[in-house]
């Protein structure tokens, strides 16, 4: 008797299925009883059209290629596949989804369709047998925001999918997200049949040369290639290079049997990147560590799993610790040696350090120009990456190491350093910002709440363990500057600075973390580009807490032209209410039009499991 693995198509022969499948772990309950020597006949079918060829009894309804009826189709002959042969092996999706699994991909957002439903067929598989978890989204760059998002929190990749043509070519902005906040994530795009590719079909583009800029690898998987391999290689380079892993599947690939059924792992293809840094990098550093009266540590999101190592040199140091803006809440703000965001998005305090400091220890930042490190003052800077050291300006000390480890090596080293305790500098400091905040949160125009009044008051409720995703625009500098961060991660779209990156962030981040409570901050201008996703969260009952800052306007914009002295034009905005629009997709609304009802309102919201939005309505000018 056969039995056959209903997850990965593995063929056990014998009276009982085996406990566990050997190739894919499953266990003995997914397996079924094989038939054995039946054939299956089924016709081929040709388009008189545009010759595509269709294989089954009947010609399909309407040639998926041109869009002919019926009728357009003639025999073509007949084939006979003997069932075994068809159902006994993998198919190529099942090797390559296996492959993914293996190297820990454990969640999929995507658009299922026509050029993509072998591959999406190996996922449903490992989806019900509890390997994979999947998320069917409204827009497939909502996909890619949640998948780069995933990868941000986490540092491991998440698969984005899509068909060919245009669910590929919406994927893009999420990816150049990931790619450009250096983030792992993996790409999976359809194709159509290969059979028609070249002459310009129905949602033909040329996707390796579509994604070629935006993917540090990518490969279209072909009949012959070495399957896992390929899935191998587009994680290797997507973890490695922290970048986009892309495979291109034509349509007829998915579901032919995999010449090569064993599935790839990350075995021995993944180095321990616990570089030490040079001997002569430490010292050097050290020397300048010792006699720095008073130094100053600037953190980025490349410090992030690293925080223990570098507080523990600060405190060593009695050293203010800054942070950029994608690292706000690397350290809370409360500890008497944080600081807050610098630059752009950030506080008098940090900006006061940073300028103070007569020598900057920078871990894990790339020196964007938001965050504006003053390249006048002498510079360690620590990164694993070596293209990072260095990159916008000379640094006195580029050190190309792993940051915990090398934080540990300089906390070692240090013997009887000159740096002066700032603790009490510190805390005067942040009472003058204290104080400037209130005097910002007293203004009252009549027209809205006040950003200083929202964040000060959300600082206080946004539980510890939250992970706060945000979105662009004046929202998020005032988040920047007014919200006191109890550590809560703050996921958002660095580099490329996409607005509508928010609401699908918190999906990606709920999928990651579903126990945690999520946070989303966006505008109004944002959240427009992705409000089909509010079903996606009612759909999964996803517990996201959305604070939507409704001011009727692209204030970022409005602002950005009053400082050039143009005429504010076209940035004005006509709404739904929002609070009432969460209701009819599955979420709880509720909005906020005082001050005084911003803490019930906000609280119900966390307290409402499930998807939950807040319109916070907003005086556009008082940021
Ligand atoms: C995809 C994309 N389109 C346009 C922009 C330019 N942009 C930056 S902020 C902004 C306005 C955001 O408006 P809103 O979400 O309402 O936030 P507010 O500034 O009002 O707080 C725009 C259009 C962008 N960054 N990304
Ligand atoms: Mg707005």
């Amino acid at each position: 008797m056969a039995w056959k693995c209903t997850v990965c198509g593995y063929i056990h022969e014998g009276d009982e299925p085996p406990e566990t499948c050997p190739v894919c772990s499953a266990p003995a309950s997914v397996f079924e009883k094989e038939a054995a020597g039946e054939v299956t006949v089924s016709k081929q079918w040709k388009c008189k059209v545009c010759g595509y060829v269709h294989e089954g009894p009947e010609p399909p309804e309407t040639c998926p290629v041109c869009g002919v009826p019926a009728s357009e189709f003639e025999e073509e002959g007949a084939v006979e596949t003997p069932v075994e042969s068809v159902t006994e092996e993998r198919t190529v999706s099942d090797v390559m989804v296996q492959t993914m699994i293996n190297w820990g991909v454990d969640t999929v957002f995507g658009m299922v369709g026509h050029s993509n439903l072998g591959l999406a067929d190996a996922i449903r598989k490992q989806c019900e047998a509890g390997k994979l978890k999947y998320i069917g989204i409204r827009h497939e760059g909502a996909a890619s925001f949640a998948a780069s998002a995933y990868g941000k929190l986490t540092g491991k990749p998440a698969a984005s999918l899509s068909i060919a043509g245009p669910g590929a070519t919406n994927l893009l902005t999420g990816l150049w997200d990931a790619r450009m906040d250096r983030v792992p994530i993996l790409a999976l795009t359809g194709q159509i049949d290969t059979q028609v590719l070249g002459p310009g079909a129905f949602q033909e583009v040329d996707l390796a040369a579509a994604f070629s800029s935006v993917a540090c690898w990518s490969q279209t998987v072909l009949e012959t290639s070495h399957h896992a391999e390929l899935m191998n290689l587009a994680l290797k380079n997507a973890i490695l290079q922290r970048d986009v892993g892309h495979l291109i599947f034509p349509n007829e690939v998915q579901t032919i049997p995999a010449p090569l059924p064993t599935p790839g792992s990350p075995e021995g293809r993944l180095p321990d990147l616990g570089t030490s840094p040079p001997a002569t990098s430490v010292s050097q550093a050290l020397e300048r560590l010792n006699k720095a009266e008073r130094p100053a540590i600037i953190v980025g999101h490349g410090a992030r799993f690293k925080m223990d190592a570098v507080k523990k040199l600060a405190e060593k140091l009695n050293c203010p610790v800054i942070t950029t803006f994608k690292g706000k809440g690397l350290i809370r703000d409360d500890d008497p040696l944080g600081c807050g965001v610098l630059g752009r998005s950030g506080t008098l305090v940090s900006a006061h350090f940073m300028n103070s400091s007569d020598l900057l220890v920078v871990f894990g930042a790339s020196f964007s120009q938001h965050t504006g490190i003053n390249p006048d003052i002498p510079t360690i800077q620590v990164d694993l990456d070596p293209i990072t050291l260095g990159k916008f300006h000379a640094v006195d000390v580029p050190v190309v190491g792993e940051i915990g480890i090398t934080a540990n090596l300089f906390f070692q080293g240090l013997e009887n350093p000159k740096s002066i305790d700032r603790r009490e500098e510190i805390a005067a400091k942040k009472a003058e910002w204290k104080t400037e905040k209130e005097n910002r949160a007293a203004k009252d125009n009549g027209k809205g709440l006040n950003a200083a009044t929202v964040f000060a008051q959300l600082s206080e409720l946004i539980p510890e363990d939250a992970v706060i995703a945000v979105d662009v625009g004046n929202n998020t500098y005032s988040f920047g500057r007014y919200f006191e961060s109890k550590g809560q991660p703050v996921l958002m779209s660095g580099y490329l600075g996409s607005i509508g990156f928010g609401y699908p962030a918190a999906m990606g981040a709920w999928a990651a973390a579903p126990d945690r409570p999520i946070v989303a901050l966006t505008g109004d201008g944002g959240f427009g580009q992705y409000m089909g996703e509010l079903c996606t969260a009612g759909k999964y009952g996803m517990n996201i807490t959305h604070i939507l800052i409704n001011n009727h306007e692209l204030g970022k914009i409005s602002t950005e032209q009053k400082m050039a002295e143009m005429t504010v034009w076209e940035t004005g905005l006509h709404n739904p209410d929002f609070s009432e629009y969460a209701g009819i997709c599955g979420a709880k609304g509720f909005r906020v039009e005082k001050t005084e009802e911003m803490a019930e309102a906000v609280k119900s919201a966390l307290a409402h499991d499930g998807p939950a939005l807040v319109e916070v309505m907003c005086d556009p000018d008082l940021i």
